[in-house]
């Protein structure tokens, strides 16, 4: 399959490097990584370690392929989706954090959306290296109602290349579970300068569960079957696979970058209003106060 992986970050290197083991990739990234893949490849260490050799490009126009697998940041989206209408892909699968990617795809792209939720660790280690930490099973399933034949041929796709994956019709609702994730997870972890596992024990494992509970209520407020206990467990449960990794939003956060809090606690926010879901909005509050933008 031809694939256009858009943003090659920590994420986007990762899944570009392992589907270029099976596809013809496309790498669209920033000017000194894309350099040193077309240089030397780009280098997998942790999880496996190889070299693989996708195409890179700074330019994101005019591109053709049967899927685009879109990894920017949540805020980048619009500009990805511009990009890519500039050429002519197949499918969009996003695979991004936070909620409204797919949205933002589907109203400029016209092609079927795939949505994903990702549970796989990364982390860009320098120009041209990138850092496996974790299998985590990716999940992909129809957005657009004509996207049903697209699911299956990205899905296949990334199990084909190496990673365990599901597709699913009820993939919004796996959504919402991996935004309760990241919701209680990030903005904990950014703040407090800790790495994901301490959000799962005191003194941060009750704040983590309220922003959960409230993701949750978001949720079934946008009609999606959510359970409190659901989201908390979700919660505690990717805080504990992931207890070594400093979480994105942490990395950014340190790094003077801007974060993707908008998508996330502030898409609960939202969605039910800062009265109903008052932890989430003090999170998004002090992120905000301190991220670049
Ligand atoms: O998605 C993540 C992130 O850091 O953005 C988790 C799952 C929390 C892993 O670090």
């Amino acid at each position: 399959m031809n694939v256009v992986v858009f943003g090659a970050g920590s994420l986007g290197s990762l899944v570009g490097a392992v589907l270029a083991r099976r596809h013809d990739v496309t790498l669209v990234g920033r000017a000194p990584h894309v350099e040193a893949v077309r240089a030397d490849g780009l280098r997998v260490e942790g999880e496996e370690s190889f070299v693989a050799h996708p195409s890179a490009t700074t330019g994101g126009e005019g591109l053709s392929a049967d899927l685009a697998v879109v990894t920017v940041k949540s805020f980048d989206t619009g500009e990805a989706a511009a990009a890519l209408a500039t050429g002519d892909v197949g499918a969009a699968l996003s695979l991004a954090n936070g909620m409204g990617n797919e949205a933002t795809l589907a109203g400029t792209l016209d092609a079927p959306v795939v949505a994903g939720a990702t549970a796989l660790g990364a982390s860009l280690r320098g120009p041209g290296r990138v850092a496996w930490l974790g299998r985590g099973r990716t999940t992909v399933g129809p957005w657009t109602d004509d996207a049903g034949r697209a699911a299956h041929r990205a899905g296949g796709a990334l199990r084909v290349a190496g990673f365990p994956t599901t597709v699913t019709d009820a993939v919004r609702r796996r959504l919402w579970e991996k935004l309760a994730a990241n919701a209680a997870i990030n903005p904990l972890t950014a703040l407090a300068g800790v790495r994901n596992g301490a959000v799962a024990d005191p003194p941060l494992a009750a704040t983590a569960a309220a922003a959960a509970r409230e993701t949750a209520r978001a949720a079934r407020h946008a009609g999606v079957d959510l359970r409190d206990d659901r989201a908390v467990e979700t919660a505690t449960r990717v805080a504990r696979a992931t207890a070594e990794n400093r979480s994105s939003m942490a990395r950014d956060l340190e790094a003077g970058r801007r974060t993707e809090v908008d998508a996330i606690n502030g898409h609960v926010v939202d969605r039910i209003g800062a009265e109903r879901a008052p932890v989430n909005a003090a999170l998004s509050a002090l992120v905000r106060a301190r991220d670049d933008r």
